[in-house]
């Protein structure tokens, strides 16, 4: 039966960069699932007997959540809910399953790199048809309801049995419970040069993937070693678990220092990689060669001709603000055009459906293609596997080579976690008032070129999304970049993005921080950080 049940709004719940997302115990009070889902739908119509897919990454929560938005979808008039075995789905076999099976949108619960179980991070997200996140209008849209909704409906069907493949049905609607990983394996398949990988893992390459014991260990078992012959135990912590044992599910130079050390180390493999909570971001480690997503995207760019699935060319590079200019350089030389959007993959969306970029990447260690409308961890590990596998050089050489040919920008992040949220608005309200005057300061032995509060005007819609971060440029091509993260759960995370470009490949080896240390001061005492929020040096280094 259906029932129509009586609710009060809560506050806050306004997507972020990526979903609402709040601690487990928010998400746990009661109705508090039920308002944003009911009020995700009504900002949608014409819905029903539709598709909706539905999955996670398997994080605590998870499968509470999918049994109560099952119940809510059936209540609202979908046709028919597809559910990953277990209640997974990584977040780019989201996007596809909701692409190849042309649903009406779906919602993933994740939230990504944060931290799971019962006392971490839990997320939910809506995507639509095309298989992205929902843009901002959507987003918009579901906020607006949730200050204002009244009433739910949910059906008291009992709960269903999401570990069996197959169908049942709640209400009028299907439920079909389907394989998290085979959709998406077949789309990889079309991609990449299965063969020529599978020739280079029988050649003796070697590579640890690092699961981080989340959402991907399935997706990297099933085709890492099961289809393209990598040695079992190549792919290491691969059982999702709902706190993700304990770690911090982020693949960078900090939450997956044990990857980090051993492709330093004397026992290096070939290839070390990571993906993390949700599967959307990828890290990439050469043996002795840590590649930033920056490079990567840029060297993705520059080589995806190897792969099946882009032999063609790309038609257009997509860059997030902060990512650095390395992309750019790239889609100069292919006389192609480049985009710098906002962060925030559903900037990307609109691009990526209007072929006019072909592959995406951002800093935060996300990159991807047209192939679905989610950045891609295990893609972009697919794509350097087919890349390796052509070129059989090692990472560090093509690392090297791609440097000589366009230059190295030195890049870095620092990041301030959990800072007083009024402390860092202030931060960045007194930055925004100087940009006028910070052009020809000069600030430890550099002037400041321009300054300006990044603002999107997508060529696509002609919509302007402003107040993306503030840019700070120095004459000689560097640049600092200041703004806070729309991910954080806790207080207010700033975010310091620090760039030089070097063209002379004769300083192409040098270490990143050194060689960037006078702007890392400057991104310090410019606007005060320590004066301001208590820091004297940033908790996240990548
Ligand atoms: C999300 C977004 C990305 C963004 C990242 C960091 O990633 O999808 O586009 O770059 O957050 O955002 P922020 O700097 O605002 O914290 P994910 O992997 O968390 O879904």
């Amino acid at each position: 039966m259906i029932r129509t049940v009586a609710t009060t709004p809560f506050e806050g719940q306004k997507p972020g960069t990526s979903g609402l997302r709040k601690k487990v115990q928010v998400f746990q009070q009661p109705h508090y699932v039920e308002n944003f889902v009911q009020s995700t739908f009504d900002s949608l119509s014409d819905f029903e007997g539709e598709t909706l897919v539905v999955g996670g990454d398997g994080r605590y929560f998870n499968r509470e959540a999918i049994q109560k938005i099952i119940k809510i979808a059936a209540a609202n008039g979908f046709g028919r809910i597809m559910v990953g075995r277990g209640g997974i789905l990584s977040t780019p076999a989201t996007s596809c399953v909701i692409r190849k099976h042309g649903a009406f949108g779906g919602i993933i619960l994740s939230a990504s790199h944060n931290p799971g179980g019962e006392h971490g991070d839990f997320g939910i997200k809506y995507n639509i048809g095309a298989g992205g996140p929902a843009p901002e209008p959507v987003t918009d849209a579901i906020f607006e309801k949730s200050k204002t909704i009244r009433e739910y409906r949910i059906s008291d069907a009992p709960d269903v049995d999401i570990d069996t493949l197959g169908i049942t049905r709640v209400e009028d609607t299907v439920v079909d419970v389907v394989d998290p990983v085979e959709d998406y394996a077949e789309l990889m398949g079309t991609l990449f040069d299965f063969d020529a990988i599978r020739d280079l893992f029988a050649s003796g390459f070697t590579m640890r993937f690092d699961g981080m014991s989340a959402v991907t260990g399935p997706y990297a078992r099933a085709i890492l070693e099961e289809t393209l012959g990598a040695e079992p135990g190549t792919v290491v912590r691969g059982e999702p678990l709902e706190d993700f044992g304990g770690h911090h599910p982020d693949p960078n130079l900090v939450y997956a220092k044990e990857l980090y050390d051993l492709l330093m180390s004397e026992e290096a493999p070939d290839l070390g990689a990571a993906s993390d909570g949700d599967g959307d971001r990828n890290m990439i480690i050469g043996r002795g060669r840590f590649v930033t997503p920056s490079d990567s995207l840029a060297l993705i760019a520059a080589n995806a001709h190897l792969a099946p699935g882009y032999k063609a060319g790309i038609k257009g590079i997509a860059r997030s603000m902060p990512t650095s200019g390395a992309a750019d350089r790239v889609a100069e030389k292919l006389g192609i055009k480049s985009y710098e959007t906002p962060t925030g993959w559903k900037f990307f969306g609109n691009l990526l459906d209007a072929d006019l970029a072909t592959v995406c990447g951002e800093e935060s260690f996300g990159t991807g293609s047209n192939h679905v409308r989610e950045k891609d961890g295990l893609w972009a590990v697919l794509m350097w596997l087919n890349i390796l596998a052509v070129r059989r050089q090692g990472v560090a050489e093509i690392v090297a080579e791609h440097w000589a040919t366009y230059g190295r920008n030195y890049y870095t992040r620092h990041d301030y976690e959990e800072v007083d949220s009024t402390a860092a608005d202030a931060l960045m309200a007194d930055l925004r008032s100087r940009l006028d005057t910070l052009p020809g300061t000069v600030i430890n032995g550099l002037t400041v070129e321009a300054a300006d509060d990044f603002a999107y005007h997508d060529p696509v819609d002609g919509s302007v999304t402003t107040k993306q971060g503030v840019r700070v440029f120095f004459e000689g091509g560097s640049r600092v970049v200041y703004r806070l993260s729309g991910t954080g759960t806790a207080g207010a995370t700033l975010r310091v993005y620090i760039e030089r470009f070097v063209a002379d490949p004769a300083r192409h080896d040098l270490d990143t921080q050194d060689t960037l240390a006078d702007l890392i001061e400057i991104s310090r005492v410019l606007p005060d950080i320590a004066g301001r929020t208590g820091r004297t040096a940033p908790s996240v280094i990548t």
